[in-house]
């Protein structure tokens, strides 16, 4: 297969709506698999057992699919109109990522129909992912140039920033892999420091401690220390990637799909007195939405009495 193949399948994507598109082996690297080994080693994983279980897989998407001689990797921008490192004096606040459609359903759909395209012209073998099965997306994202991982640990696009879904493309086709984007944190350390819970470490997370897994991963309670400092944020956080430099000047997301579909409460008790009908329906096809009712209204507790400490109340 040729460069040219490559060339018509990023037009296709781009043509599709893709920001981001580039082409990598079927392998993230033995760096990679040392680093999640060691990841689930030290127990950073927290309850997230189900990265264990199919590790096999996780180091090698061959195991997904046999044939396959290359991954298309590629991005969605979500970059928000306004950052929300400002958003701190809301009664109760909820990542960027999550406001708009659940970027799963969103993806899949342009995903399939590269897939199908990609099917059709070439009777190329094909498989779409995008945080659905077990796949080192971040690092093969890297390997295809569409940017570096972070200190926070997430993939940074000079173009678009972090605010970046990442979908791939697993095939049969022999596509020649896209030149690696070098790492362009230096010196900084604004994402490590921005962390209110030391969650980061450069390069590494320790998700036990991250704002994000406390609030929608994790089943256990919330540990007193930790919710203490969590603030206002209710589902997921922005801390790491509202300071970083690289998501500073990036153009806002052109998808309207997300664009925020509910807006922030006026005062807790807003989201807080919802029955299980009504939040389903405020936060329908968002992400929130999938936490449950329950997850939800802890969290809301936590900011409430984060709020009321902050009161002196
Ligand atoms: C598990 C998971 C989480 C967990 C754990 C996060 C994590 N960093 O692993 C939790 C619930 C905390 C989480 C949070 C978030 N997530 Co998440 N998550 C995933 C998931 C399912 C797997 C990630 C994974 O493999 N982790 C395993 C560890 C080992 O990987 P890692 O931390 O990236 O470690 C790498 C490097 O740090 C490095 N490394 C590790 N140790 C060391 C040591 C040294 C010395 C060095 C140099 C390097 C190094 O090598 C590792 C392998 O590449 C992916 C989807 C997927 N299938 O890939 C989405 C994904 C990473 N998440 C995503 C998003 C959007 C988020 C949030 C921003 C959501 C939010 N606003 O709340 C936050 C960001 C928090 C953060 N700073 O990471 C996006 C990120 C997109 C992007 N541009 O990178 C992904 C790719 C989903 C998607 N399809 O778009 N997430």
């Amino acid at each position: 297969m040729s460069a040219e193949t490559a060339q018509a399948i990023e037009a296709e994507a781009k043509r599709l709506g893709f920001d981001a598109v580039g082409f990598a082996l079927p392998d993230p690297g033995s760096q990679a698999k040392d680093n999640l080994r060691a990841y689930l080693a030290e127990g950073r994983h927290g309850g997230m057992g189900w990265m264990e279980d199919r590790l096999e897989w996780r180091m090698n998407p061959l195991m997904m699919m046999p044939s396959a001689k290359s991954i298309v990797m590629l991005g969605m921008s979500y970059a928000p109109k306004h950052n929300p490192q400002n958003d701190v004096s809301l009664p109760a606040r909820v990542s960027v990522y999550a406001r708009g459609r659940d970027y799963h359903d969103v993806m899949k759909k342009r995903l399939k129909a590269l897939a199908r395209w990609m099917a059709d012209g070439w009777k190329a073998d094909v498989k779409v992912f995008t945080d659905t099965a077990p796949l080192m997306e971040k690092p093969l994202a890297a390997l295809a140039g569409l940017g570096w991982q972070g200190k926070h640990t997430n993939l940074v696009s000079r173009k678009h920033g972090s605010w970046l879904f990442l979908g791939s493309v697993l095939t049969d086709l022999e596509l020649p892999p896209s030149k690696p984007e070098r790492d362009r944190c230096g010196n900084c350390q604004r994402c490590i420091i921005a962390c209110p819970t030391g969650a980061i470490a450069p390069y590494r997370i320790d998700a036990r401690r991250c704002i994000s897994y406390l609030t929608i991963e994790s089943k256990e309670p919330v540990p007193a220390d930790l919710a203490k400092l969590m603030g206002n944020k209710v589902f997921g956080c922005d801390d790491c990637l509202s300071v970083c430099p690289w998501n500073k000047l990036v153009p806002p997301t052109s998808h309207s799909e997300f664009a925020p579909r509910f807006d922030p409460p006026q005062n807790i008790g807003e989201w807080r007195h919802m029955d299980e009908e009504a939040f389903r329906k405020h936060f329908a096809q968002t992400p929130v939405r999938r936490a449950g009712h329950r997850r939800f209204m802890d969290n809301l507790d936590i900011a409430q009495k984060n709020a009321e400490a902050q009161d002196g109340r």
